[in-house]
């Protein structure tokens, strides 16, 4: 009875638009869904590096070679402040990344695709990034106080990301025929898989129903779907590019663009670990971590004799 209670004065606090804060009473399976979903949202942002990173080497100038650099370093720093803000629910980053490292938890499917030419890591910046910030901003108002704080930063970085990636894509697209060939091959590629990064339709998505209800979600995956293709068709038409979708259509009576049905066979494809890039993925991931044990242990043994040294002054 006293736990029905504490739900029903949970869930007044959510209705009433409070922010629910760390040493907050919650409902375990609100601890365990943001603990899911945070969790997932970290490990994409540092999965999220390597396609990008794969470029940095051979970005075609000194100006796009920085650029990409810092975009890539602002993406660990929001991989950071969301394992922060994760750990604040009562789990260790060493836990969080076990279970990425193990395949217990999934990151988004978008980072499982190969990065074959420049002008994919501008269809990422405009696509994935603009994906990204469409879902963020709604999160940013989440009901879970460190949450919702840290899409606030993550979203002014992603708004300044899709702009920077808009701007190349514009550029090449006003390019040599070459040029704009390239552009429209990566956003032939790109198109569908960054669709997917919505999730499932609604009536396939278990966990959406629950996550609105608490105020971690506000709209639902089909609704922020559509708000992507509204907004990124009308930017792809205005540098002349084409929709790789022969069912898009401008529907008046909607005002929105209908588009044709993703192969979902795909998405669950590369979601269990079988799309094209997931092992090499995961492989770079385990070889980073490994590579990096001496760096935290030697941060670890730091802490410690500073501690030591503490406790003598004392
Ligand atoms: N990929 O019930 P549903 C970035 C899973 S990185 C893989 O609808 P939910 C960037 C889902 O987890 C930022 N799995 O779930 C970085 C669930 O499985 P579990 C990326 C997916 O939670 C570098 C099952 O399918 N953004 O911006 O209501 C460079 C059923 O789904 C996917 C985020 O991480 C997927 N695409 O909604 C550039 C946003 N979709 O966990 C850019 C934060 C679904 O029950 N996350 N699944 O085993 C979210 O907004 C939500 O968690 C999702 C899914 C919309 C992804």
């Amino acid at each position: 009875m006293e736990e029905q209670i504490s739900h029903i004065e949970f869930q007044q606090r959510i209705d009433n638009g409070e922010k629910i804060e760390p040493k907050d009473r919650m409902p375990e399976r609100y601890r365990k869904q943001l603990i899911r979903m945070m969790s997932q949202h970290a490990h994409s942002e540092i999965v999220g590096m390597l396609p990008e990173g794969n470029w940095i080497t051979r970005a075609p100038s000194l100006k796009r070679k920085m650029i990409l650099l810092s975009k890539v370093q602002d993406e660990a720093g929001h991989g950071l402040y969301l394992y922060s803000a994760t750990e604040t629910l009562g789990i260790s980053r060493d836990e969080m990344i076990n279970q990425l490292l193990t395949g217990q938890a999934k990151y988004s499917s978008i980072f499982n695709y190969p990065t074959l030419s420049w002008a994919d890591v501008m269809v990422i910046g405009w696509l994935v990034d603009g994906a990204a910030i469409i879902n963020q901003t709604m999160l940013a108002r989440s009901s879970y106080g460190p949450y919702s704080r840290a899409m606030i930063r993550i979203c002014k970085e992603e708004s300044f990301h899709k702009k920077q990636g808009y701007e190349m894509v514009a550029t090449m697209a006003g390019g040599t025929p070459e040029q704009q060939e390239m552009v429209q091959d990566a956003v032939n590629r790109w198109w569908w898989p960054t669709l997917m990064m919505f999730g499932p339709h609604d009536n396939d998505s278990p966990n959406s129903a629950e996550l609105i209800k608490w105020g971690v979600k506000s709209k639902t995956n089909d609704e922020l779907r559509q708000s992507f293709v509204d907004r990124h068709v009308a930017e792809a038409h205005a540098v002349g590019l084409e929709i790789p979708d022969p069912d898009l259509k401008f529907n008046k009576e909607t005002g929105h663009w209908d588009f044709g049905e993703i192969d979902w066979d795909e998405f669950w494809s590369v979601v269990k670990g079988n799309g094209p890039m997931n092992r090499e993925r995961m492989k770079a991931r385990r070889e980073a971590h490994e590579n990096g044990r001496w760096v935290r242990e030697a941060a670890e043994a730091y802490a410690r004799k500073q501690r030591l040294e503490e406790e003598k002054a004392l």
